[in-house]
Order: structure tokens, then sequence, then C-alpha cells
């Protein structure tokens, strides 16, 4: 209506530039009352989030392993968090992360989970875990120690440790993101680079070499044997990976056909619901 208050109208406008924000920013949102739902939503979330991360009562992490393709064995697990809400139920990753990360939860968050996986990880057999971060966790200037800290609280050895990091961390071509970076890979712990393909898949990160491994898209991998065009960018995302020493997991992997092309085209590890679910 038009009878709202000035102050009303700051708090609306607020509301719109958030749903801006939350749809990729670089763009503007027209008010709607049905984005105040939205943020109401998300703000109860966060609350509750906070709560969850005093006890850890309602999120746990799920392991889901990964394979030597040509062996067959089992090479290390991902750590993929989850959140049993007390009202709402099981929420996956992409209806609480984002949150997390808007209202400055996601260092906490991520630091739990951290702890978590390597205290799991060193009373296992596992030769590594593989642990998911948020570039926004690496805006803490203390990121790398506070890693170091949690390894030597839990006794775990930093080769077992692998770090997946997105293209966009990298793209933010920053200074202390690249000595951050360099700390933990000079300390041991393996930097892999997640959902390759999607984003920017930039050759000048891994000439530089920032990365140690490249996990190809699950998107990509369930092109194979139906699309072309998605089996050769597949063919040489890992020739190139070879080529630059490093090595590759396929992500997504949920048949025979793709394991098998996979494994021909010298993918080192494979990850999916063929294998093993989380
Ligand atoms: O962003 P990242 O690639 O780390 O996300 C991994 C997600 O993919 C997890 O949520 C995991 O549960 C899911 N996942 C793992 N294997 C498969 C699979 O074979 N198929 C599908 N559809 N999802 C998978
Ligand atoms: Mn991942």
């Amino acid at each position: 209506g038009n009878d709202i208050t000035p102050a009303e109208m700051m708090q609306r406008a607020d509301v719109a530039l958030y749903a801006a924000k939350a749809a990729g920013r670089n763009c503007f949102q027209l008010y709607d009352a049905s984005m105040d739902q939205a943020r109401r939503d998300s703000r109860s979330l966060e609350v509750d989030l906070r709560n969850a991360l005093i006890d850890g009562v309602g999120l746990y992490l799920l392991y889901q392993p990964i394979y030597d393709a040509e062996s067959g064995a089992i090479v290390g697990a991902e750590a993929l968090v989850r959140w049993q809400h007390p009202v709402r139920g099981s929420l996956s990753p992409d209806q609480f992360i984002p949150i997390a990360e808007d209202r400055g939860v996601i260092a906490e968050l991520g630091l739990w989970v951290l702890k978590q996986a390597c205290g799991f990880a060193a009373n296992s057999d596992l030769p590594w875990i593989a642990v998911n971060v948020s570039p926004l966790q690496f805006a803490d200037p203390n990121f790398s120690d506070r890693v170091m800290g949690v390894l030597t609280q839990c006794g775990l050895a930093p080769a077992r440790l692998e770090l997946e990091i997105t293209e966009g961390l990298l793209l933010q071509d920053s200074a202390e993101v690249k000595d951050t970076l360099a700390k933990l890979r000079s300390a041991g712990i393996t930097i892999a680079l997640d959902d390759f393909g999607t984003g920017y898949s930039s050759i000048s990160h891994l000439r530089n070499h920032e990365v140690d491994k490249l996990k190809i898209d699950q998107s990509f991998i369930r092109m194979i044997g139906r699309d072309q065009a998605a089996a050769t960018i597949v063919r040489s995302i890992i020739e190139m990976a070879i080529a630059l020493d490093m090595s590759v997991t396929a992500e997504g992997v949920e048949d025979d056909l793709q394991r098998e092309r996979l494994k021909k085209l010298g993918c080192s590890s494979l990850q999916g619901y063929l294998l093993s679910r989380p």
C-alpha cells in the first residue's frame, strides 16, 4: 500500500536488496510480501543453526567412500553434512549452507564439520578424509592455523586430510587466499577443486599448481554414454590432469558404462551411488 512509514519503506528496500543478493547479485528485485516470509524463514533457520552448533544436536556427517578406479579399493571418503531439523525434518546442505554463509555462521559450522570429520578419520582405517570448505572460511586470516589446530587436536596426520574448494575461491585472485592455500599444501594437506567443469574451469589455476586434484562434476559424468560433447570434455579433463600430474576423481558415477569409460580414460578415482551412497 501507499500508507507505509518511511521506516517500513527502508525495511522493505532492505528486504528487496537481500533478495537481489540471494538471486546472485548484480540484478534488481522489486519488494514482494512473500520476500518477508523468506527472510523470516532464513532468520529462524539461522537461530536454529546457532543453537544446533552449541551442542551439535541434529547436525551430523555422512561419509561417502571414494574408490581407486583400477583396483576398486577404498582410497578415502568425503564428509557430507546433514541437518535433522526438529521441525523441518531432514535438510540437505543446499538448504542451509547458503543461509549459514549469508548470516555469518559458516566459519563456525565449517569448523564443526572439520573437527567431526578429522576425529572420525583419526579413529578409522581410511587413508584420507575430504572436507568441503566454503570460500568464506578463507576470509579468516587464521584459517590455516585453525585447520592445523584441529589436526593436532584430533591426532590426524595432515597427509590424511583433503580440503575441497570451489573455483570461485581461486578466481578472487587474492594474495591472502593463495598464501593460505600454500601454507596448507606445504603442511601436507591435499587441495582438491570441487565441481570442476561447472565454473570457469580456468586452466591458469592448474598451470600455477594451486591444487593437487580435480573432481569432475557429476553433471558431466551423468552425460557419459548420452552426450558425445560431454564425454569428450570428460576425456580432455582427465588427459589434462594426467599431463599435469594431478589426480582426478569422477563424482556421481551411477552406472557400469560410466565406470568402465572412466577407467579406460585413466581417471584415478571414482565416487557415486553405483559404488556407495554417502
Ligand atoms: O558439491 P559436491 O560435489 O561436494 O556435492 C556432492 C553431493 O553429491 C552430495 O550431496 C552427495 O550426496 C551427492 N552425490 C554423491 N554421489 C552421487 C551420485 O552418484 N548421484 C547423485 N545424484 N548425487 C550424488
Ligand atoms: Mn565435494
